[in-house]
């Protein structure tokens, strides 16, 4: 079955991926060294014309370092409701995430596109939403470099009113000393590993942001 990439501005994620590749601009940074985060506006997230609800748009996004464990904060510009509704396109599942290249030389190919699909992310941080609970999870996808399966690792994280946070450590991304970066929350109308993904709001927006900044 042919899947379509689609994303706001009509713009596949792969090619916006692949398009920021070895742009290392900074974004804006309100402390550097362990702790990177941005703001990103309110009343800009949607795909194709259309408006994503209050509570998958993203107004600061950003990531701190503290004893060997990396905590993924974002906040939204509405509290996230304890059943949020799953509408089209995210008639499937929800994420809000945190997409991180630790190697820019690399473009492992498949799961959570399509096999064969390439996407310069080696992790994804993900709290997702199916519709029937949340759940905290990374995907290490340095496997599928050598034939191998996305790794899938349960994290702890939390949802507070607007606010979302995951944790893991810094061992199972690799433990890497600096990457590309960007909060995202994507709608999907189908299970993982396909296509069918709709990419509501980036921040930082392209070319994404720097560990360190
Ligand atoms: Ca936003
Ligand atoms: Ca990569």
């Amino acid at each position: 079955m042919e899947m379509t990439i689609r994303v706001g501005l009509r713009r596949g994620m792969s090619a916006v991926l692949l398009a920021m590749a070895g742009m290392l601009v900074a974004p804006m940074v309100l402390a550097g060294g362990q702790r990177v985060a941005v703001t990103d506006p309110a009343g800009d997230a949607g795909f194709d014309g259309g408006s994503a609800p209050l509570y998958q748009d993203i107004v600061k996004a950003g990531i701190s370092l503290k004893d060997g464990r990396f905590t993924f904060t974002m906040e939204v510009a509405a509290p996230v409701p304890r059943h949020p509704a799953l509408t089209a396109p995210g008639s499937n599942h929800i994420w809000w995430s945190w997409l991180i290249d630790t190697d820019l030389a690399t473009e492992p190919e498949g799961c959570p596109s399509s096999s064969g699909v390439p996407h310069r992310t080696e992790f994804n941080v993900v709290i997702s939403w199916d519709g029937t609970a949340f759940t905290g999870f990374l995907n290490d996808r340095r496997p599928l470099l050598t034939g191998g399966d996305v790794a899938v690792t349960p994290l702890s994280f939390s949802i507070k009113g607007a606010t979302l946070m995951a944790s893991a450590r810094a061992s199972l991304l690799g433990s890497p000393s600096s990457f590309v970066w960007t909060g995202a929350t994507i709608d999907w109308n189908s299970p993982g590993c396909s296509e069918s993904l709709f990419i509501l709001d980036f921040a930082p927006p392209p070319p994404f942001g720097t560990w360190p900044a």
